[in-house]
């Protein structure tokens, strides 16, 4: 046996730190630096979501009285007690092995002893402490010299579900500036869309104010009408629906429906209580009629037949996204396409816990043709992590939130800053890059 190269200081972890910081809804969430004995140091913030799927790593949060339960002490003090002696000394570059170590300690399936939200703060925080170990931005040491461009993006104008006191049933109406073929015209053109979207808003009456993303929190009665004034709005911006910016859903149907039925509130402008098939009937009349290019989470997770039978009927060239059913596993994201459910999959690191597993699940998707999106979750910070990830792994779709509050610019403006380093600079993947075309 050959003995192992000592570890370079560059490289060798000295510390993790764990905080307490706040997140876009006001509750606490954890932040971690990681140091490296030649000073050199790493940080990341975990976000939450709020429409989970079932099958996610669970954040531990300390329940209780304060903040509702939610506060992370426990969380940072496993980071403290656990996670930092067990990584001390180790080399920071060695991700998958950091990882591994992270996952051994905490010990259960779902990462409950010490927090999917503990994990994927440190497991990001080494990673952006391995890239400065080389002198490199994160995205382009996760490039490591292979190709790095900006991801398309998909923005939110409209918010509603979980996100928005139910207000509506569907969560996330959403554009994609399908026909631009750069990061700063896309920006434009969605910049555009919101205002316009505000706009007509508050001329009908019907703005409440901004949901959890950003987007407008509209007073509709029925669902298909954010559809029709998402339309109006693209024109209003001197926009061509479908050529220009095309419409993005996510349904995140786990949220009102359960064992194959689905309680929409306003199916049209009435509560309804639709079967499957129903449902599925409802959105493929949407596709037929609106220009919408990818529709996410369609039927709940407990549906796969319904995801399989929504997949076939919208045929190809519709990207149907999955969310809570595949939570950014590998395994899940596998079984899924098997049963010919979905074509697409969302990509969040906290679901997973650990980048490597996340790096897994977009390996999953590859293998299988699918596309891959990467995904804030509906409570961030300034954190810009998502946005390295999808330009230095090579992911085609980013998906942030709306176009305004600071937690979700903080990405697009990122992106503006990565854009000036990148061989091509700002332009977006090839048009033949997406299934829609
Ligand atoms: C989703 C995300 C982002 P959350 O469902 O895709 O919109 O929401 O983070 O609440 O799961
Ligand atoms: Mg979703």
């Amino acid at each position: 046996m050959t003995a192992m190269a000592p570890v370079p200081p560059t490289r060798r972890i000295a510390a993790v730190r764990a905080r307490r910081v706040w997140d876009s809804r006001g509750r606490p969430t954890v932040e971690v630096d990681v140091e490296t004995e030649s000073g050199t140091r790493g940080r990341a913030i975990a976000p939450a979501g709020a429409s989970t799927g079932s099958g996610e790593a669970v954040d531990l949060r300390d329940g209780g009285p304060a903040f509702g339960g939610l506060d992370v002490r426990r969380a940072i003090g496993g980071i403290e007690r656990e996670i930092a002696p067990a990584l001390r000394g180790l080399d920071v570059a060695d991700q998958a092995a950091l990882d591994a170590r992270m996952i051994e300690l905490d010990g259960t399936p779902d990462r409950s002893r010490l927090g999917g939200n503990a994990l994927v703060a440190t497991s990001m925080a080494i990673a952006y402490a391995a890239a400065a170990a080389r002198g490199l931005p994160l995205w382009a040491a996760l490039a490591d010299g292979g190709p790095a461009v900006l991801p398309l993006p998909e923005i939110q104008v409209f918010g509603g579900g979980a996100h928005a006191g139910g207000r509506l049933d569907l969560q996330d109406f959403m554009v994609v500036a399908v026909g631009a073929d750069d990061w700063r015209t896309a920006l434009d053109r969605t910049a555009e869309v919101y205002r316009a979207a505000g706009r007509l808003l508050v001329e009908a009456g019907r703005l409440q104010g901004v949901a959890d993303e950003g987007g407008f929190w509209p007073a509709f009665d029925d669902n298909e009408q954010a559809l029709t004034m998402l339309v109006r709005a693209i024109e209003a911006a001197g926009l061509r629906p479908g050529e220009d910016v095309a419409i993005s859903l996510d349904i995140a149907a786990s949220n009102f429906g359960r064992g194959g039925r689905y309680r929409l509130a306003r199916a049209d402008g009435t509560p309804r209580e639709l079967a499957s098939a129903e449902l599925a009937e409802l959105l493929l009349g949407w596709l037929r009629r609106y220009p919408i290019v990818s529709i996410e989470d369609p039927l709940a997770e407990d549906d796969p037949d319904g995801l399989a039978a929504f997949t076939a009927a919208a045929g190809p060239r519709v990207q149907v996204v999955l969310d809570d059913a595949v939570v950014t596993s590998a395994a899940r994201i596998r079984a899924h396409a098997a049963r010919g459910a979905g074509n697409a999959a969302l990509i969040k690191p906290n679901q997973a816990g650990t980048l490597t597993e996340s790096l897994a699940a977009l390996e999953a998707t590859r293998a299988l043709d699918w596309d891959a999106i990467v995904s804030a979750r509906s409570g961030e910070t300034e954190d810009t992590t998502i946005v390295h990830l999808a330009v230095g792994w090579g992911v085609r779709q980013l998906k942030v939130g709306s176009f305004s509050r600071s937690e979700r610019m903080a990405k697009w403006n990122e992106g503006l800053r990565i854009g000036e380093s990148l061989a091509g600079g700002f332009a977006l993947p090839p048009p033949s890059a997406f299934r829609w075309r």
